[in-house]
């Protein structure tokens, strides 16, 4: 009797084993159907992760290619050159010996002149040849300003030292312009009729030219806060605030210095090889 009752302990204790150890596989098994989901959805977040930053990259891409297009065909299209400058600086004459290849002598301009440079390897260049007379120059540099892919401020460098102040305020007015400062063409300071025996050599015209824009700028400035307190001063400030003016400061605008005479072609040949960086 006893012996039997032994041995249904032992097979209700085995029993019990044998249940634990089925639901110990149940457990184990179930577990790792959570960590196979798991799994499957965290490739399935880092998956969508990865299809957002290529989304993201394909369409900063595309903006980028775009914007490239729009800037090159813009650069492009501009291929005309501005002769800019007081009247009887030299600009007709330059423009006869760059376009027609020969000094032709040439009268107060009341309009422009336009012709085409061939640049050797870069293609065509619009030249235009805008009055110097108060009156008018301004509506012609209006009409050329945008297409504008270099601008030549022609000056009279025997008599600069008489007509600083006009110089200075013509090229302020032209370096102030928005259009200028939004398309940034290249500027070229032309210091031209050095034949003259008593002519001023570009880094003398320089300073001197940098030292007038300085007073301008701050009359101009002055004058503006006079008339608005805290009005659109800014676009007429050119270089860096607390600080003298120079060109250098105007950077990205780049403006370069050079030196000319028109009389003869060979003496042109600083502004040629400038058209042929621009071009
Ligand atoms: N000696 C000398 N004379 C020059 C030079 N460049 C121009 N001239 C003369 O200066 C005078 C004026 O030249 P223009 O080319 O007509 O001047 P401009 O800048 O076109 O003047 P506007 O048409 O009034 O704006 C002419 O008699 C030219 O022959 C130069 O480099 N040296
Ligand atoms: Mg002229």
């Amino acid at each position: 009797m006893e012996t039997n009752e032994v041995d249904d302990e032992t097979i209700n204790e085995k029993q019990r084993l044998v249940s634990h150890g089925e639901d110990d596989d149940q457990e184990s098994e179930m577990s790792k159907k959570d960590e196979t989901l798991r799994s499957v959805l965290d490739s399935d977040e880092k998956m969508s992760q990865w299809g957002t930053i290529v989304i993201a990259l394909i369409v900063g891409f595309i903006t980028l290619a775009v914007f490239l297009f729009v800037w090159r065909r813009g650069r492009v299209s501009r291929r005309g050159i501005c002769l800019v400058g007081l009247c009887e600086s030299g600009k007709t004459l330059i423009f006869t010996q760059l376009v027609y290849k020969k000094a032709l002598e040439s009268f107060t301009s009341m309009k422009e002149n336009v012709g085409m440079l061939e640049i050797e390897n870069k293609g065509a260049l619009k030249i235009v040849d805008v009055p110097g007379h108060e009156r008018v120059r301004q509506r012609f540099f209006d009409n050329y300003k945008n297409t504008a892919r270099g601008i030549v401020f022609v000056l009279d460098s025997f008599t600069l030292t008489k007509d600083i102040r006009d110089v200075a305020e013509y090229l302020y007015t032209v370096l102030s312009d928005s259009v200028i400062s939004a398309n940034r063409p290249q500027i070229l300071i032309l210091c031209n009729k050095q034949d003259h025996a008593l002519a001023k050599g570009p880094q003398v015209i320089q300073s001197l030219l940098e030292k007038e824009m300085n007073l301008l700028r701050n009359t101009k400035t002055n004058q503006l806060e006079a008339i608005s307190e805290g009005g659109n001063q800014k676009s007429y400030f050119l270089g860096h605030e607390g600080k003298n003016f120079e060109f250098a400061d105007l950077l990205p605008l780049r403006v370069e210095f050079a030196a000319s005479s028109a009389q003869q072609v060979e003496d042109l040949n600083s502004l040629k090889s400038w058209l042929h960086t621009v071009a």
